[in-house]
């Protein structure tokens, strides 16, 4: 009877709702929810029937996944058949209808065409591509329009990418932890692979697929030899076989003296012929468990990783050895520019560009060289890393931090999607005005055929993958930046807006402006006018621009802003380190003068007296603490925003993103306040007008001890 009861309570609320499960974040950008009325009227007009002629497994998870989108959206499930009827979204390629009536020619493997078509007289909805992947591309680009409330009735869309390597690092270790992960432990059950794979895996895959990315690295950089060995290769490739009809490659993270702990090689030299005949025994090993595995990603003389150096080789030595062993499977060795050495007095910013520079021309054509987007470490800014535009014969592959380690962790609604455009569109000048940072990785400036971009993921076992709902909105805005380096960050968060809330514009509008700005307040209250890396030791989180007691310099925050009496800010002109020599002349010339150096990147370049005027009138001091003042009262009004969308929202996400503001809005006081602390007591000079004392004394601040915080060892 209790039983009955409970089973007819579950039901009416399924009748209800719709839907049994709360918005609690599972299903991202892919939530399909019920559509008003008349729009689910106008998609199923536009949906009557899928006719899908081919059988593959890609074919069959883009049919399905076009039934559920549509299922859920208008409450009827369209039909799966090979004539086309009226009103038919229609998946073809070239193999199963030879005459399309859409040109396939410039789209690639991957690329679709949308068209709204009339076939045989009936009017239907054509998705073309060139493979069944580009259809599942197509798809859930289709479903994207459906869902954000376009017009369906006159379509034509053609999309490819111009980026081949499309990649998420995960930085997760095989105990399960997260490197710099705030959304929870790793979603690789590494202990239970390769027999339980579990629908996360596939769900995974599905996110990853409809915005694009085409590759995951599954193991942290900070690699651990036993990834190698064959138990564990093994469990690598049963999430390949998950991935694979998504279109999605497995890479590993490799160390670079796997040959000795695994195999007691006496040696991890390149030039070693024992060495580089385990690599390829190795290699010859992976393919045989993962016949299409992506390659190798390879962190090394990096943060106390071993790697060639150790030999006195190049690391064009070490990637080369790699690349010889992958190469004739087709794989790729993702090399990383990520380096900076201990015993290296010269400026951090330098390194990179100092090691790298000049193995240009000397890596083998199946490697890439994987740059951080600035030359310090994922900020909440940096200026463009001088290594885009200087290897012109070398191709170049973009890393981004999508987790972020910098710019308030899972906490802080800080959206990625403009400092991934700034970046991007940023002019190296390396081939005259217009050699941005996206024509140097999209291999359009030098003329290469390999090329990429990574994204550090940001996904873990948290319900809502992110570690919060607007997290979720970074790892989109990598995907689909990823595909088309041209789109801009406010339509991604338009779209993306859309999909997660709501099409209704009185949800959107609100929420892309709160996003838009975030990040730039996030720089405000944490690192404003060019500042860089003041946070605390270890855990990265809050404020510790005091720390000076690191073994390493440049693990110092005092390394950094170097404030004295007389002013901040780090040299990197001629009378400094010269770092912008490493620029083109058009962009060393405008970082080297003070007065041509965009504020936001001021002290990253200067050091300037306390008293310097900025562009406002006011001093650099007044203005420092403006910033800081300014960046709180953007959380302070985002919260007063999000409050005003309480009508529009499911109370599970309203209250989550409400909660998270609130510490947003407490800790960016802190960061304001602890800065503003310590810079006051080196500066010595009062607070503006209308700026309020921080809430406590320095000694307060510097007492705050985070031992464990997330994401960290
Ligand atoms: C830094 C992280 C560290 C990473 C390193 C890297 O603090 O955990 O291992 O970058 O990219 O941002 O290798």
């Amino acid at each position: 009877m209790a039983r009955l009861f409970c089973w007819m309570i579950a039901a009416i609320c399924l009748a209800l709702t719709g839907d049994a499960r709360a918005e609690d974040g599972y299903d991202l950008w892919l939530r399909y929810a019920p559509a008003a009325q008349g729009r689910a009227a106008a998609i199923h007009t536009h949906a009557t029937m899928v006719a899908a002629p081919g059988t593959s497994a890609t074919m069959t998870i883009a049919t399905q996944e076009l039934q559920r989108g549509v299922g859920r959206m208008t409450g009827t499930t369209p039909p799966v058949a090979v004539t086309i009827q009226p009103g038919a979204l229609w998946l073809a390629t070239p193999s199963t209808a030879p005459a399309l009536p859409v040109r396939l020619d410039d789209l690639g493997a991957e690329g679709y065409a949308i068209r709204s078509v009339k076939q045989d007289g009936k009017a239907v909805t054509l998705i073309a591509a060139n493979s069944d992947i580009g259809l599942l591309h197509g798809a859930y680009h289709w479903l994207r329009l459906a869902q954000s409330g376009v017009d369906l009735d006159r379509l034509d869309i053609r999309s490819a990418p111009r980026i081949g390597l499309r990649l998420l690092n995960h930085w997760d270790n095989l105990d399960g932890m997260v490197e710099r992960g705030y959304a929870g432990q790793s979603i690789w059950d590494w202990w239970r692979l390769p027999d339980w794979k579990g629908p996360r895996y596939t769900d995974y895959a599905r996110a990853n697929a409809s915005i694009g990315i085409n590759g995951t690295v599954l193991n942290n950089v900070n690699a651990k030899a036993d990834s190698l060995t064959t138990p564990y290769i093994a469990k690598a490739a049963a999430l390949a076989d998950v991935f694979r009809p998504y279109g999605i490659k497995v890479y590993l993270s490799v160390k670079w003296t796997a040959p000795m702990e695994l195999d007691g090689l006496k040696t991890a030299d390149p030039l070693d012929p024992a060495v580089a005949a385990w690599w390829t025994a190795k290699t010859d090993e992976i393919y045989k468990a993962i016949p299409d595995f992506g390659g190798f990603l390879v962190k090394a003389n990096s943060e106390g990783q071993p790697g060639p150096q150790d030999y006195n080789r190049t690391h064009a030595d070490g990637a080369n050895m790699l690349a010889a062993a992958v190469k004739p499977y087709g794989g790729i060795v993702m090399w990383r520019a990520f380096v900076y050495a201990h015993d290296n007095p010269d400026d951090r910013a330098k390194q990179a560009y100092s090691d790298f520079k000049p193995l240009d021309g000397q890596f083998a054509d199946n490697v890439i060289v994987q740059v951080k987007n600035g030359a310090i470490d994922f900020q909440p800014r940096e200026p463009f890393h001088p290594l885009f535009g200087a290897m012109p014969k070398t191709p170049l592959m973009m890393e981004f931090q999508i987790t972020k380690e910098y710019l308030g962790q899972s906490t802080h609604l800080t959206y990625l999607g403009p400092l991934f455009e700034e970046t991007l569109d940023a002019d190296t000048y390396a081939n005259g005005k217009g050699s941005t940072v996206a024509k140097v990785i999209d291999g359009s400036l030098d003329g290469h055929r390999l090329t990429g971009i990574a994204g550090v993921a940001n996904i873990g076992a948290d319900r809502d993958w992110s570690g919060s709902i607007f997290n979720q909105a970074d790892w989109y805005a990598f995907g689909r930046l990823a595909w088309d380096t041209s789109l801009s960050a406010e339509t991604i968060a338009k779209e993306w807006a859309e999909l997660t809330f709501s099409p209704d514009q009185k949800v959107v509008q609100p929420v892309v402006k709160m996003m838009m700005g975030s990040r730039e307040a996030a720089v405000d209250y944490m690192t404003p006018l060019g500042l860089a890396h003041v946070m605390d030791t270890g855990h990265h989180y809050g404020p510790g621009p005091w720390v000076s007691d690191l073994a390493r310099p440049e693990w110092n925050p005092v390394y950094y802003h170097k404030a004295d009496a007389n002013g901040i800010g780090f040299d990197r002109t001629r009378t400094g380190s010269d770092a912008v020599s490493q620029y083109a002349p058009p962009v060393a010339k405008m970082w080297a003068n003070v007065k041509t150096t965009p504020e936001r990147d001021l002290l990253w370049f200067h050091h300037v007296p306390w008293d310097y005027r900025l562009r406002s009138g006011e001093t650099l001091w007044d203005g420092l603490v403006h910033r800081y003042d300014a960046g709180v009262r953007y959380v302070a009004d985002m919260q007063t925003t999000w409050a005003s969308l309480k009508p529009h929202i499911d109370a599970e996400r309203f209250a989550e993103t409400e909660t998270l503001l609130t510490i947003q809005h407490r800790e960016a006081q802190w960061w304001r306040d602890a800065s503003i602390a310590y810079f006051q007591s080196v500066s010595k000079r009062p607070l503006p007008a209308g700026s309020a004392a921080p809430a406590h004394d320095l000694n307060w601040y510097k007492a705050q001890k985070f031992p464990y915080a997330p994401g960290h060892n």
